[in-house]
C-alpha cells in the first residue's frame, strides 16, 4: 500500500518505476499532490541530499535518486496550479564559458528543484553575454555558475564584470561552484557565495534568499 514514507524510501533507493506507480496510486487515493511531493518526493531527496553531502551515498545514486522524484513530480504537476508549485525562487544556472563539465553543475540543479527552486539550466560554455541575456528573460534571484578548468573559472570574474557593466549585478545574487572553486575565489571575484557542494548549494540558496 502506498504512502508518503514508501514513496520516499523509493526516491532515496532511486526506484523511478516504483516511484512513478507509487505516486499514481497515491494520486487514485485522493492524496493532495503537493503533499505527495513534499512529504513523498521532496521528503525523500532531502535524505538523499544529506546523505550525499556526509559521504553516504555517490554521484550515481544520486542522479537516479534525482531522476526518480522528477518522474513523480511530473505525474503530480499536471494537477497542480503553477502558483501553487513550491517555488523558493528562481535560479539560473550554467557552466561557464570555454567549459564543458556539466555532471556537477546538472546535480546542483537537480538538488535545487528538488528542494523547491524554480531552476532554469542553461547549459554549458556559457559566454558572459549569454549569462546577461538569461537574467533579463527570466529575472532569478540567484545566478549559479560552474566551473570544473583553472582556465574557465576566470570567466565568473568576467560575469560579474559585464553584470555590472549592464547595471544588473544587483537583480541576482551570485554563487560559484565546481572543484577549483573556493571561498578566498568567491570573495576576490565579488561573487555573493560559493558552495563546495551540491547539497551546499541548496542551503546557500535559501540562507540568500532568507527562505527555509
Ligand atoms: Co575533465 N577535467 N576535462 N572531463 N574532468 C577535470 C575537471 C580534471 C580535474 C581532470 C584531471 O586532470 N585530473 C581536469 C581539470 C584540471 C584543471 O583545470 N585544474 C580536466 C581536464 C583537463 C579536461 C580537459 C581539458 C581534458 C582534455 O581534453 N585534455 C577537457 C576540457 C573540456 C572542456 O570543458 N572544454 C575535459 C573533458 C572532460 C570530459 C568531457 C571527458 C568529461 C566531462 C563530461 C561531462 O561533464 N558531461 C570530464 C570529466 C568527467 C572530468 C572529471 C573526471 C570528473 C568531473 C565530474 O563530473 N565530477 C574531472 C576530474 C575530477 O573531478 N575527479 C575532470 C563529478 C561531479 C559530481 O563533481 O563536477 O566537481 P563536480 O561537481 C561537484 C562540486 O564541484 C560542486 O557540486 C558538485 C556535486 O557535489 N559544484 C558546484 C559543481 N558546480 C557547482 C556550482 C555551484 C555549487 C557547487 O553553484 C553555482
Amino acid at each position: 500500500m502506498a504512502n508518503f514514507e514508501s514513496v520516499a524510501q523509493a526516491v532515496m533507493a532511486g526506484k523511478e518505476a516504483q516511484v512513478k506507480d507509487e505516486v499514481k496510486s497515491l494520486v487514485d487515493s485522493g492524496a493532495a499532490p503537493l503533499d505527495i511531493i513534499n512529504q513523498g518526493l521532496i521528503a525523500g531527496m532531502n535524505v538523499v541530499g544529506a546523505r550525499f553531502k556526509n559521504g553516504e551515498m555517490f554521484v550515481p545514486e544520486v542522479l537516479m535518486a534525482a531522476r526518480s522524484m522528477a518522474s513523480g513530480i511530473e505525474i503530480v504537476k499536471p494537477l497542480i496550479a503553477d502558483k501553487d508549485m513550491p517555488n523558493k525562487g528562481t535560479v539560473v544556472i550554467g557552466t561557464v564559458k570555454g567549459d564543458l563539465h556539466d555532471i556537477g553543475k546538472n546535480l546542483v540543479a537537480m538538488m535545487l528543484e528538488s528542494g523547491g527552486f524554480k531552476v532554469v539550466n542553461i547549459g554549458i560554455d556559457i559566454p558572459p553575454e549569454k549569462f546577461v541575456d538569461a537574467v533579463k528573460e527570466h529575472n532569478p534571484q540567484i545566478v549559479a555558475m560552474s566551473a570544473l578548468l583553472t582556465t574557465t573559472m576566470l570567466h565568473m570574474k568576467d560575469t560579474i564584470e559585464l553584470f555590472k557593466e549592464e547595471g544588473i549585478r544587483e537583480k541576482a545574487k551570485v554563487i560559484v561552484g565546481g572543484a577549483p572553486i573556493s571561498q578566498d575565489f568567491s570573495d576576490e571575484i565579488g561573487a555573493d557565495g560559493f558552495a563546495p557542494d551540491a547539497a551546499s548549494a541548496v542551503e546557500l540558496c535559501k540562507s540568500l534568499l532568507g527562505v527555509a
